[in-house]
């Protein structure tokens, strides 16, 4: 180890445990300070990311048996004054920048600090003061913009190489109302966010905005709604001898579950080394799984909305966007929390307290059967539950990862919060695009594409993806009443072949099989992704929200595992013209036959708007399952223990 003054940034109090911990408080500092006086990185740069550089697969083990130390972060910086942006590489062992690159024509991703300074600057701008007071709106203080990233190819010309954004213009009723509710349509500024000023104002008024705002009910809070909350009885979940799992440092053990949690400014929560114990052997299911981009195209094509594309995770950030959970509201019973550590634009550390929750919870019946002799025989299920909140703007997104005794893991994400919604003039037909759910308001159709990463190692790295369908042959000399099923596996051994869509005709599933690894039965053991939350793009091809983030094209693909290949819509979709991330990975058709393989998984919420959505959304859930497909080849939830009645 190269000598340094704080090798592990261990100011924070800290040191990192394990390899695949996240950047402490202190390493975070370290790796702006060494960009600072090598780089000349001043006050005048922003920090777009700051992250651990994770070790890659096969330098893992040497570090894991500390044969090896080695400490590396990876960080996005860009100077406002002439908009360069850089990605350093930096060696925290050494104290020093071991790699410095020039991202050419590329916008990171937008910042927390920047959202706030461009809020700020706007409320305090003479002309939206102006143009808010033509609608009759004085109040400065319960006004709230939202600052949003445009695509490339909705830039006007003028304005190309910016970093530019767009805005809404909300405002509150009172202190405490809804910030959401009460959207000043046809009214956008555009902002140049380096310089942090106001471009143009973009204001509809007079053509085809509404002069008067319409008496919506838009508020939620029990003091505003006039609402008397319903009875419900209390409800406690109690472990009198404490929960079943253990958390060692960030190793969460779980029944015959292992793994371990990572967290990133991006990604937010990330799971590590997914292990079953079987047999007094730990066996692998996956190697990281995560979420690693999110797209919302809203479906909307007038003035109000047409740019309106969020990339949560590549233009936003979920790690950032993390909120703090809080005991009896967010998660219920004997909870163990771990914080997260994020930073801002400064590259200073900020904590987000609370910010993953781990509980172990009762999942109803496992299995049942009641027999005339024995009686009846049920087993009650028990999950555990590792789950994140983050908070973009409007909308809550709660992602939720369960691990089930046998064997199974279900992915849940939960979007609530509130929907965009705008006004259309009186006399005026509500927009085709989306639904009427209050006076004048109507709430735009869109769409929540979710990509998981799943990096599978089904008992080891080296898998092959299997496409296995349903059949019916129909009738033949063997099945002559036409009732036969069967099942058709397909080795996907292609890249072209591993872009997968779903197939309701024939209950299309995917297997990630090891093929040098078999059951006692002597078959393949491997674990299936069974599809649900899939839906198809409904988006033109030509259309550049589509070219932005082709991923959304298929439920599934597969690639090779490679340590750079994390983003699907590409490293910055942030101003981006074209997908340079999946679809550019595959031109090269590579091989994905038993090899380390990466499933990319599409799924979310077609959001087809509600009357009932309004003014805060019930979660609307989506999930999907990873099930072992002889994995055990036998029942692995047969001695689950009997409850007592
Ligand atoms: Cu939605």
């Amino acid at each position: 180890m190269t000598s340094s003054p704080d090798p592990v940034g261990t100011s924070a109090g800290v040191g990192p445990a394990h390899p695949l911990d996240p950047l402490t408080a202190g390493e975070i500092r370290q790796t702006a300070a060494i960009l600072r006086r090598e780089r000349g990185v001043g006050p005048g740069w922003r920090f777009a990311s700051i992250e651990l550089r994770e070790p890659d697969k096969n330098v893992l083990p040497a570090l894991e048996a500390g044969e090896l130390t080695r400490r590396e972060a990876v960080a996005v910086c860009w100077d406002r004054a002439d908009g360069r942006a850089y990605r350093a590489v930096l060696s925290l062992t050494g104290d020093a920048v071991t790699a410095w690159q020039h991202l050419p024509g590329q916008h990171p991703n937008l910042t927390v600090d920047e959202w706030h300074e461009c809020d700020e600057m706007l409320r305090a701008h003479p002309a939206l003061a102006d143009a808010l007071a033509r609608r009759g709106i004085t109040d400065l203080s319960l006004v709230l913009t939202d600052v949003w990233a445009y695509g490339a190819a909705l830039v006007p010309e003028r304005y190309r190489g910016l970093r530019i954004g767009w805005s809404d213009v909300w405002y509150r009723e009172s202190e405490q109302g809804n910030p959401y509710a009460h959207h000043v349509s046809g009214l956008h500024p555009v902002v140049d966010l380096n310089r942090m000023a106001l471009l143009e104002i973009e204001d509809s008024l007079d053509d085809d905005a509404p002069h008067d705002q319409p008496d919506v009910r838009g508020e939620y809070l029990p003091g505003l709604t006039g609402l008397p909350p319903r009875e419900v009885k209390p409800l406690q979940v109690v472990q009198p001898d404490g929960p079943g799992f253990t958390l060692d440092s960030r190793l969460l053990c779980w029944q015959d579950w292992q793994l371990r949690l990572g967290f990133n400014h991006r990604e937010g929560l990330v799971l590590h080394q997914v292990g079953f114990r079987d047999a007094g052997r730990l066996r692998p299911v996956a190697h990281r799984l995560s979420f690693a981009e999110m797209f919302v195209p809203y479906r909307d094509p007038t003035p109000d909305h047409y740019r309106r594309t969020a990339f949560d995770i590549g233009e936003w950030g979920l790690g950032f966007m993390t909120t703090s959970l809080e005991l009896g509201c967010d998660c219920l019973g004997e909870i163990t929390y771990l914080d997260a550590v994020v930073h801002d634009s400064h590259g200073e550390p900020r904590t987000i307290p609370h910010a993953i929750c781990i509980h172990e919870e009762d999942g109803g019946v496992l299995w049942k059967h009641v027999d005339d002799a024995a009686g009846p025989e049920v087993r009650r299920a028990r999950r555990l539950v590792v789950s994140f909140h983050v908070t973009v703007a409007n909308y809550e997104y709660l992602v939720y990862w369960r691990f089930y005794q046998d064997g199974n893991i279900e992915c849940e994400v939960r979007a609530t919060g509130i929907m965009v919604t705008s006004l259309f003039p009186n006399g005026r037909g509500r927009p085709r695009y989306g639904t009427l759910v209050d006076e004048r308001t109507y709430a735009p159709f869109h769409q929540h594409f979710i990509v998981a990463r799943l990096d599978l190692d089904v008992d080891g790295p080296d898998n092959t993806v299997y496409a296995t369908e349903s059949l019916t042959p129909g009738p033949g000399e063997d099945d002559p009443y036409g009732l036969g099923l069967v099942l058709r596996d397909t080795p996907l051994r292609t890249e072209a072949e591993g872009k997968q869509d779903y197939d309701w005709s024939a209950q299309r599933g995917w297997k990630v099989v090891n093929d040098n690894v078999r059951n006692e039965l002597g078959t393949p053991v491997g674990y299936k992704l069974v599809p649900s939350g899939a839906f198809p793009p409904l988006l033109h091809r030509s259309s550049p929200a589509f070219r932005r983030a082709e991923v959304i094209g298929h439920t599934l693909w597969v690639t090779p595992y490679r340590q750079d290949e994390r983003w699907p819509c590409g490293d910055f979709p942030n101003l981006s013209e074209r997908d340079t991330g999946l679809p550019a990975w595959t031109a090269r058709n590579r091989s994905i036959e038993n090899t380390d393989v990466v499933l990319w998984y599409v799924f979310g919420i077609h959001h087809i708007t509600r009357p009932e959505d309004w003014p805060v959304m019930p979660v609307d859930i989506v999930s999907f399952w990873l099930k072992p497909f002889g994995f055990f080849a036998r029942n692995p939830a047969l001695d689950v223990p009997p409850s007592h009645g």
